[in-house]
């Protein structure tokens, strides 16, 4: 970094040359520089989820198209991915401080084999931020770990994340692994992640797709009013 760049202050610049400047530094892997970006849009009354996907998920974007194209490396979106967890970590208690009734409880992971957990996280600061509860597997899930704990947390939901075409995949194994044991009208299975679509989602026999964090809660709010009234009307 030069010393030029040393010395912006993020204070002295507007709403625009912020987000600008903090795309720059989530390219950079400058943890604290994010933190502290963070920090000012919300004192300036933006509303957490605008920082969210404005600042953060839309400067990961320029980090993800350069990996796609060799003009970044693994250590280098490591970096990034670690500001941007900086900045998700502020803003998960304010997503989360709605105040809401639980709704249902999710138990959501990355599959086996894969370690992407930014997307996954997102999904599950929005969805305790929506009232759900929500137990986090963390990454490289197999099936055991899906089912035991879905079946140990009574959850409602089992969601489950995968960012490469070689593991999404895996997401069928566990959802035939439910038929088998008989289980798979217990829960709604959701699933999301970059390299998935709408066709892949009702191919491996999922309840929903979800594109992003807030399909994911209104998808999920919607299959739990409805399984709410089958319950009701059974
Ligand atoms: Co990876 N990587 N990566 N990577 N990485 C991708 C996915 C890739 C598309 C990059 C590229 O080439 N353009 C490519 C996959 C290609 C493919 O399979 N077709 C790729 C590759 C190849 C790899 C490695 C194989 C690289 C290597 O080692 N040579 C390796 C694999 C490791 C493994 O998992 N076994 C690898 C490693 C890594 C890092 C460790 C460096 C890092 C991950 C750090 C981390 O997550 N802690 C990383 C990153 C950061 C990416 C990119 C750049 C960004 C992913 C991300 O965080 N996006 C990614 C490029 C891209 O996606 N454009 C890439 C931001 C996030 C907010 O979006 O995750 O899509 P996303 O989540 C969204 C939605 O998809 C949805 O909601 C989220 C929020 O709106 N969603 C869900 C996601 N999960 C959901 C679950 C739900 C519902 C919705 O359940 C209900």
């Amino acid at each position: 970094m030069s010393d030029e760049e040393d010395d912006i202050n993020l204070t002295e610049l507007n709403d625009e040359e912020l987000v600008e400047q903090m795309f720059d530094d989530l390219y950079d892997g400058l943890r604290d520089e994010i933190i502290e970006g963070v920090n000012i849009l919300l004192e300036r009354g933006w509303q957490p989820y605008e920082v969210l996907t404005n600042a953060l998920v839309g400067g990961m974007k320029i980090v993800g198209d350069d990996f796609r194209d060799g003009i970044l490396f693994v250590p280098e979106v490591l970096l990034a991915a670690n500001a941007m967890k900086g900045g998700m970590a502020i803003l998960k208690p304010l997503l989360a401080e709605t105040g809401a009734p639980t709704i249902g409880k999710m138990v959501i992971g990355t599959v086996k084999g894969d370690i992407h957990d930014i997307g996954k996280n997102l999904v599950s600061m929005m969805m305790e931020g929506a009232g759900f509860e929500v137990v986090d597997l963390g990454i490289n899930n197999a099936v055991e770990a899906y089912l035991d704990t879905a079946a140990a947390e009574k959850a409602d939901i089992v969601g489950m994340s995968a960012l490469l075409t070689t593991t999404m995949p895996y997401m069928k194994v566990v959802i035939d692994q439910m038929v088998s044991l008989g289980i798979r009208d217990e829960y709604i299975v959701l699933v999301g992640g970059a390299p998935l679509n709408e066709e892949f989602g009702k191919a491996i026999g999922a309840d929903a797709y979800c594109r992003d964090a807030a399909v994911a809660v209104e998808t999920a709010k919607s299959l739990m009013a409805r399984k709410h009234n089958q319950r009701a009307a059974g």
